[in-house]
This record gives C-alpha cells, sequence and structure tokens, in this order.
C-alpha cells in the first residue's frame, strides 16, 4: 500500500472518470478517452472475459480461444470480479514507468486500468499508459490473486509474443510497444527486408520506417540498407555509386573515390581521336603507408614504381589484395567500414563497393553534386589536360546502327538486369563514344559487358547468355601484357595483332608535318635524328629494317618511349656524303629500307634525309686593339657551332701571349696563332689562305702590306714563316713586328681562313715550295671562295 500510495503521487491527479465499468464474468469498456497503443495498433476499447481459467484482457473483441485477437491472458486464480476505467494523469520521462522501461521516450496524459477483486480485496491492478508510439503496462498483483507466481502470457494474433512472470506483490513494467506493417508485427528493435531494397524496421521507440534504401544501396539481414553498388567508368562516361552520369571532358585524372585515407584517381586519355576520352589507369593511394597502386594498360601493375607480377592467386601488399586473370586486374581492400574492390581491363574500372548506407563519399563515383574541378587531381593531371581539340566527324560512323547495338540493353535477358541496375547510363555511355569513335579495338562490346559486370556484381541474378545474341567473345582484357609508352595506346593493328599507336593529339603534330620525327640534332660533330616507334608502327614500318646510307648503322629503339635513333660522327661516319660549298659544309645521310632483294615491296619506301652542317665563317671584321690580347670569334649560324681565335705570342711556343701591357719593338718577331674550337678534327681543316695588315680598321685599306698570300709566306717577306696550315684546326705563323714608313697609328692585321673537307687522296695543306709556288703533287681542295675574315689590331 505504501507502493501505491508512492506511484498515486508521483503522477498528477487531475481527474477520476466516472465512466467505470463493473465487471463479474465479461465487460466491454469504451476507453476513447485514453486509447491504448498495444504492440502497433492503437485500442479505443478493451474487452475484458472472465472465463473458468483466465483473466483476458483483449482488444479486437471478447476473448475466445483460438481466434485472431490481441489479448494479455493470466491464470484466473481467486478473482472473482472488476472494474475498468480511465483516469488522467500525466507521466513525464523521470516517472516510475520511465525508471521501469527506461526504453520509454515521450510522455503520457492518461491510462486505462483495470482492478481485479477477489471479493472486496484487490487481486491485481493493471495500468496501461501510452507513450507516443509505445505502449507500456505497469501491473502488480497481490497475494488474494494467488500465492504463487503467476504467467501472463501476451498474444497477437493470437500468437504469443511475450510472457512475463509475476511474483505477487512486486510491480512488473512491461513495454507494450512494437510496430505494424501489412498486418504484421514488428517489435521493438526488429524489422526485415520485404524486397532487396524495401526495408521494414521498427526502432526502440515502436517507430515504423519503411522507407526505402537509397540508390546503391540494398536491404539486408534485418532490414538494414547498406551501400553494395558499383561504379563504372568505361571511355569518358563515369556511372555513380547511385547510378548517375558524368562524363569526363578533358584528359585530366579525376577522384572516383576518396574515404579514410584511401584515394582512387582516374587519369584519362586520347586513343585514335583527338576529340575522344579514355579511362587510361587508375590509381590506388593509401595514405597510411604512402603507396601507390597504378593499375596500367596491358594488366601492368605497379607499387610505387616496381612492376608487380600478378597471378590468379591474390597477393597482398599493404592490405591491397591484388590479383589477375585473363579478364583483367582486381585491387581488393578494407577501410574504415567499406570493402572496395576495383577491377580494371585497360577500358573499364569496375569499382564494387560494400558498407554503411547514407554516408556519401567523395569523388566522381559517390557526390556527384560537387563540381568536376574539384574532383581534379592536379599531380596527376598534365598541363595541358584541359586542351580542346576538335576534329572532323567520322563520316564512317552510323549513329543510328550504333544506338541500335547500345539499345540492346534494354533487352532480353539484360532485362532480368534492369531492377538493380539500370541500363540507361550504359546506353548513354555506349552511344556518346560510338557515334563518335570507331567501334574497333573491342569497344563493340565494352559497354554491354561493363553492364553484365555491374549487373552480377550488384544483384544476384544471373544473367542469360547474352554474348551469343551480341556476337561478343567471352571476356577478355584488351591488350592484356602489351606495353605501350605513355604518348601511345595498344589497338588492333591491320594484320590482325596488336601494335602500339600513337595517341592522336601526340602522333598530330608529326602528322600534319608530315614527318615520321624530330628534327635532325647536331651537336658537337655527331647528328642525330629521332623517329617515333608508334608512328613507324602505324605504317607497318619495321625500324630494325631501317638504315643509313652504311647498312650497318641501324636506328637503336628506345625500350621505355620506342623512339627510334639513329646517328653518325666523326669516328662513325655510317656513309655520310660531305660536300662544301661557299656557305656550308654538309654531311648528309639518309635513312632507308633494307634493300629489296625481290622486285616488290609491301612496305612504304622510306627514304628519310638528314644533314648537318658547318657554316663558313662569316665574313666580319672587327678592330681590336692588341690591348684585347687576342679576338675570339664565334660562329653560331650553322647547326654545329665553333668559335675561331686569333692570338699573339713572343715565343716560338706560344705561351707568352701579347698581352695589353707588352711592349712590342719592332723586329721583334710575333707569333700568330689561328684557333678553331669546336670543329672536328677528322672532318675539316682549317686553312690560313691570307693574312695582311693595314694602317685602317678596313681590310681593304690601300695602304697594304701582304704578310700570307694562298696559304704561304710572302716571299718578299723572308720573316714570314707559316705553320701547320691546312693540317688540323689550328694553324700560326711568324713575322717580325714593323710599322707602315711615315705613319704613325694603328696597325690591323686581317687573316682570310676556310674550312677544308678532309677527303682521302688530297690535303688541306697548301703546297708551298721554297718561296715558287705552282707545282703541285697532290691536288690541294680547300675552297679559295667566301673566305672568313679576322682582324687584329694594334698601337704602336
Ligand atoms: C467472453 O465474453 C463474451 C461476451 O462479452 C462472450 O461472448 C465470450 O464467449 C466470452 N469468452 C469466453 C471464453 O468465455
Ligand atoms: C516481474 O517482477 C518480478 C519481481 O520484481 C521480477 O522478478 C520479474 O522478473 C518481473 N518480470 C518481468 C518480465 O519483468
Ligand atoms: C525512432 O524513430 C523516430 C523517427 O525517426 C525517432 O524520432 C526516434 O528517435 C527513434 N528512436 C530511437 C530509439 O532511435
Ligand atoms: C612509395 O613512395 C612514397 C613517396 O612517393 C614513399 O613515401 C613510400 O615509402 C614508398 N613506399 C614503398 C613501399 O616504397
Ligand atoms: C568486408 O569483408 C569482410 C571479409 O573480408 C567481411 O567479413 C565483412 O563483413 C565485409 N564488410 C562489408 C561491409 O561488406
Ligand atoms: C552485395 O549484393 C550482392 C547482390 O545482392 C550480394 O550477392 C552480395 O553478397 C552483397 N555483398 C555484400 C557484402 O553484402
Ligand atoms: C651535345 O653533346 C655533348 C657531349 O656529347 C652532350 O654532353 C650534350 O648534352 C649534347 N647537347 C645536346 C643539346 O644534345
Ligand atoms: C660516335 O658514334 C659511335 C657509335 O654510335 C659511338 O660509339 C661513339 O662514342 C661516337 N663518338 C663520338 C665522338 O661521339
Ligand atoms: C687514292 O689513291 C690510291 C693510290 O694512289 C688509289 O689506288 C685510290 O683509287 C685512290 N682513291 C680515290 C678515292 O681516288
Ligand atoms: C457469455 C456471457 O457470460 N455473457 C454475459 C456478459 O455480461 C453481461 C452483463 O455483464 C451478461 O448479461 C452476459 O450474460
Amino acid at each position: 500500500m505504501l507502493l501505491l500510495l508512492l506511484l498515486l503521487s508521483l503522477a498528477t491527479v487531475s481527474h477520476v472518470s466516472a465512466a467505470r465499468v463493473t465487471f463479474t464474468t465479461n465487460a466491454t469498456a469504451n476507453i476513447n478517452a485514453c486509447p491504448v497503443a498495444f504492440y502497433g495498433q492503437v485500442y479505443k476499447t478493451l474487452y475484458v472475459n472472465l472465463t473458468d481459467s483466465n483473466v483476458a484482457f483483449c482488444f479486437k473483441g471478447p476473448y475466445r480461444p483460438g481466434s485472431k485477437n490481441d489479448c494479455i491472458l493470466l491464470p484466473k486464480g481467486a478473482v472473482t470480479r472488476g472494474y475498468l476505467d480511465t483516469a488522467q494523469r500525466t507521466y513525464r520521462p523521470g516517472s516510475h514507468y520511465h525508471r521501469g522501461l527506461p526504453q520509454l521516450t515521450g510522455s503520457s496524459t492518461c491510462e486505462a486500468y483495470v482492478v481485479t477483486l477477489n471479493g472486496n480485496s484487490r487481486a491485481g491492478v493493471f495500468y496501461f499508459a501510452q507513450f507516443g508510439e509505445q505502449g507500456a503496462l505497469s501491473a502488480r498483483l497481490y497475494s488474494a490473486w494467488s500465492s504463487s507466481p503467476v504467467e501472463a502470457i501476451v498474444q497477437v494474433d493470437d500468437v504469443k509474443v511475450d510472457d512475463w512472470k509475476m511474483i505477487p506483490g512486486h510491480t512488473n513494467y512491461t513495454d507494450i510497444s512494437g510496430c505494424r506493417h501489412s498486418g504484421a508485427l514488428f517489435l521493438p528493435k526488429t524489422g526485415k527486408c520485404e524486397s532487396e531494397d524495401s526495408p521494414v524496421t521498427c526502432n526502440a521507440s515502436a517507430v515504423l520506417n519503411t522507407t526505402p534504401c537509397g540508390s546503391g544501396e540494398i536491404c539486408q539481414g534485418d532490414g538494414q540498407c547498406v551501400l553494395n553498388a558499383t561504379c563504372t567508368v568505361t571511355g569518358s562516361t563515369v556511372i555513380d555509386l547511385g547510378g548517375k552520369v558524368v562524363s569526363v571532358p578533358d584528359r585530366c585524372a579525376y577522384t572516383l573515390m576518396s574515404e579514410s585515407g584511401v584515394h582512387l584517381q582516374a587519369v584519362f586519355q586520347d586513343r585514335r581521336r583527338k576529340d575522344v576520352r579514355f579511362l587510361d589507369h587508375v590509381i590506388l593511394h593509401l595514405n597510411n603507408p604512402g603507396v601507390n597502386f597504378h593499375l596500367g594498360q596491358g594488366g601492368r601493375v605497379q607499387l610505387n614504381d616496381t612492376k608487380l607480377s600478378l597471378s590468379s592467386t591474390p597477393v597482398e601488399h599493404h592490405g591491397v589484395q591484388l590479383s589477375k586473370d585473363q579478364t583483367g586486374v582486381t585491387a581488393k581492400l578494407v577501410h574504415s567500414n567499406y570493402n572496395t574492390s576495383i577491377f580494371f581491363d585497360g577500358y573499364t574500372a569496375q569499382i564494387h563497393m560494400t558498407g554503411p548506407s547514407g554516408k556519401t563519399l567523395w569523388g566522381l563515383c559517390g557526390d556527384s553534386s560537387r563540381s568536376l574541378g574539384d574532383m581534379k587531381v592536379s599531380a596527376y593531371s598534365s598541363d595541358d589536360c584541359e586542351d580542346e581539340h576538335e576534329e572532323a566527324a567520322d563520316s564512317q560512323i552510323n549513329c543510328k546502327t550504333v544506338t541500335e547495338r547500345c539499345n540492346l540493353l534494354k533487352e532480353d535477358p539484360f532485362t532480368s538486369c534492369h531492377k538493380r541496375t539500370n541500363p540507361e547510363p550504359f546506353i548513354t555511355a555506349c552511344t556518346n563514344t560510338l557515334c563518335k569513335y570507331p567501334a574497333v579495338d573491342g569497344l563493340n562490346c565494352q559497354f554491354l559487358e561493363a553492364y553484365a559486370r555491374a549487373c552480377s556484381l550488384q544483384s544476384k541474378v544471373t544473367l542469360e547468355d547474352w554474348r551469343s545474341k551480341a556476337s561478343c567473345p567471352s571476356p577478355r582484357a584488351f591488350c592484356q601484357d602489351k606495353f605501350c609508352s605513355a604518348h601511345e595506346f595498344c589497338a588492333e593493328d591491320i594484320s590482325g595483332g596488336t601494335s602500339c599507336y600513337c595517341r592522336a593529339i601526340f602522333g598530330s603534330k608529326y602528322r600534319s608535318t608530315n614527318t615520321f620525327g624530330e628534327p635532325t640534332v647536331c651537336n658537337q660533330s655527331s647528328a642525330s635524328l629521332t623517329l617515333v616507334g608508334c608512328l613507324l608502327e602505324e605504317k607497318s614500318i619495321d625500324y630494325s629494317a631501317l638504315h643509313l646510307n652504311d647498312p650497318n648503322c641501324r636506328g637503336q629503339q628506345d625500350s621505355k618511349t620506342h623512339m627510334v635513333t639513329f646517328s653518325f660522327n666523326s669516328s662513325n661516319v655510317c656513309g655520310t656524303v660531305v660536300k662544301a660549298d661557299s656557305k656550308q659544309v654538309v654531311y648528309k645521310n639518309a635513312i632507308m629500307n633494307r634493300d629489296s632483294s625481290g622486285p616488290i615491296t609491301r612496305h612504304d619506301q622510306v627514304n628519310i634525309d638528314f644533314s648537318c652542317f658547318y657554316n663558313q665563317p662569316d665574313i666580319e671584321t672587327v678592330a681590336f686593339k692588341i690591348k684585347d690580347s687576342s679576338v675570339v670569334e664565334e660562329i653560331v649560324s650553322g647547326a654545329w657551332k665553333y668559335t675561331l681565335t686569333m692570338k699573339a705570342y713572343t715565343d716560338a711556343g706560344r705561351t707568352q701571349a701579347v698581352e695589353s701591357s707588352t711592349e712590342i719593338q719592332l723586329e721583334e718577331t710575333i707569333w700568330v696563332e689561328l684557333k678553331t674550337d669546336g670543329l672536328d678534327d677528322k672532318l675539316v681543316a682549317v686553312v690560313t689562305d691570307s693574312c695582311w695588315a693595314t694602317n685602317e680598321a678596313s681590310s681593304s685599306g690601300s695602304l697594304r702590306y701582304d704578310l700570307i698570300i694562298k696559304g704561304c709566306s710572302n716571299p718578299a717577306d723572308q720573316t714570314v714563316k707559316v705553320q701547320a696550315n691546312g693540317l688540323g684546326t689550328s694553324n700560326y705563323f711568324s713575322f717580325n713586328m714593323f710599322q707602315f714608313s711615315g705613319k704613325s697609328g694603328d696597325v690591323y692585321l686581317h687573316c682570310k681562313l676556310n674550312l677544308c673537307v678532309k677527303k682521302k687522296n688530297s690535303t688541306c695543306a697548301p703546297s708551298c715550295s721554297g718561296g715558287k709556288r705552282g707545282r703541285r703533287s697532290v691536288r690541294t681542295t680547300y675552297e679559295d671562295v667566301n673566305p672568313a675574315f679576322i682582324t687584329m689590331a694594334w698601337t704602336n
């Protein structure tokens, strides 16, 4: 009694109903004033039956064993009669109901109750209260009912859903909450999947939820929506986890998915056409440890920069399981609560993710509300990746036929996939690509294959054989184990095999100028020409069949870039033909096919000329005072550059250079060295044709004194001695210092030089015989035309 008083004191008693209903056998009470929430159903009538053996409280009608009713049953015990009523009382959180049933959340404003009696003694009290969607029963038996514990049973639709033991003298709190959906009962904290995407759940506070799973989610177990979806990247189309389509507009790198330190990035590139992009490779980056997995073309997988060799048996690196079969490469990993599997066959990447629902993942596969620019990864994007490239439409493509083929996805057997995998994004990707780009390199089946794979990953349906209907071969990664370099892509060639072709944008600069490669590089007497391997492959030219004039000089192919380089130099001339004219000394060679033995050839004839040349020095007279010590002219106009220096010395060993401070006496012997730097002495010689002095800066000044004439010393001046002329790339001469009679001004020394091509059976050395010139035992080949002048001057 003390407890009851306490309970009543907690409740705010506002009003005591006068509509009390008493019973001895049965009663029907209108409890409109305080309806009872009983396992998800709200009842406004309470039926009480006192049968021979039971006390029954029912809600759908009077108690009848075996009839579908919602009832609470107790053994009758010593109960003889009772009454029902409602009362307006408020119970807020903290009330005895809330303490007895901590899961109660709301407040109650009334109670419906039954009091059973044994004669005049209380046998039991039952209070029903409604807290929002929740219902609570507070019940207490007294010894007047029974002296031993009594079992109470709850039935919903005649099915037992709960029971509890009541010990006389104790109060029991019972949660009589639940949810009903389509006539079925769901107890709090239970649920189920009505179909793949329709969960029914009843939460702890008995709120029914039948919200369908979001896109990409699937209903699992007791009604949980979990992410179980595929993101497909094929061509330049991304079909995200929710089935929305994003078209990548350029050749940059984008984040597909980024979650808890795991980033998946995709790089797009052009292939046969400049205006159509394809997924080229995907990069899986883990923050911890900082590693990159590069899933590339041809099934190549690199960890950082190390190539991994993979098989169908998965190997694990840094928690990523990698495997490879003939269909492609797969990487699987578990990160935070997600399980991710990435498949790549060279054209299509499919990322299957399972994990918690509701969270939006960053990246093209997840949050498609973000702008594309936000998802760009500059680290993997080339500087010009955003450049737009246009190209004339391919007139061979019939978009109508293509669309019909793409629309196969709307038909059987693909219809069995439609429920879970919408075919429209795949049809869009298919038509967008194939209305512009030729259906070569296996593309004809690529989009159907991608759809079939997405279907098998995210639904349990088995797709009937579609390949025979669409004439597609069994899945096989395209160009598996064929490795092309970054500016190339693997393609079907005309002979039915696969070759590395040049990407359209890379190749266009060569195609537009009709060249096979880079211009000739002339450097330090060597010449080289680099041809682009993929351009040769496109023309079915075998680089190993190409050679220079000398058939033993072949191209070297770089194994990474596939560039083919031909070169010659002074020690390895490769049949180079040398020609000199007044302006240049030209070294000419050509790249050609192997001399064909038969009368026909199946390949284009190749004849690529390449040449390097030395420009003859320009006529350029600069007056320098002797104070400047030496005169240096750099001859840069030619492809091969060299310098020409004129320097004066006071000793025969040419160690004591005439400096600005050096005093030169008349009759003192001066050695003048004419030296070149940058010429190859195996190829050319420098010939001093003539040297003369004038009293003014102009080399054609009227007052002229000859020191060297036609390569030989002036026979009139015995002090002039010419050394090593025409033998190498330097020579020198000596003379005794003089001055012009009657003049006290500057003396200018001018020399005229020629480059001479070294040839067999001829010499560049002028023949000078004891002052008498003329008789030549050997032909002298240095050219007398277009000489170089170099002038040195000094003041008296
Ligand atoms: C319960 O009471 C109703 C009348 O209200 C009666 O028809 C029914 O037979 C009773 N049930 C039992 C089991 O006695
Ligand atoms: C009913 O109350 C008694 C006594 O407090 C307790 O032993 C019993 O477990 C309770 N039953 C339920 C189902 O709460
Ligand atoms: C049950 O769902 C309702 C409605 O969504 C919510 O207000 C309530 O907090 C939930 N109860 C629990 C225990 O989560
Ligand atoms: C991979 O490269 C990153 C830097 O790019 C480096 O920090 C990391 O240690 C490398 N990991 C391995 C396994 O080589
Ligand atoms: C992830 O995979 C593991 C086994 O590798 C499995 O136990 C777990 O349930 C999976 N989790 C999800 C969210 O699919
Ligand atoms: C994802 O869904 C597919 C198809 O319903 C199912 O076979 C697979 O087990 C699911 N995966 C997970 C981890 O729930
Ligand atoms: C020219 O050749 C030299 C030596 O052979 C080399 O060091 C240099 O890099 C070359 N220059 C160019 C531009 O190729
Ligand atoms: C000339 O070419 C040959 C063969 O290509 C090479 O071995 C040699 O080092 C080159 N010599 C010079 C001076 O460049
Ligand atoms: C060079 O001279 C030799 C003998 O004097 C002769 O046999 C040879 O044919 C000559 N070669 C050329 C290219 O003139
Ligand atoms: C079947 C039965 O016992 N019905 C009784 C229900 O209660 C009313 C009055 O309370 C009686 O008149 C009925 O006989």
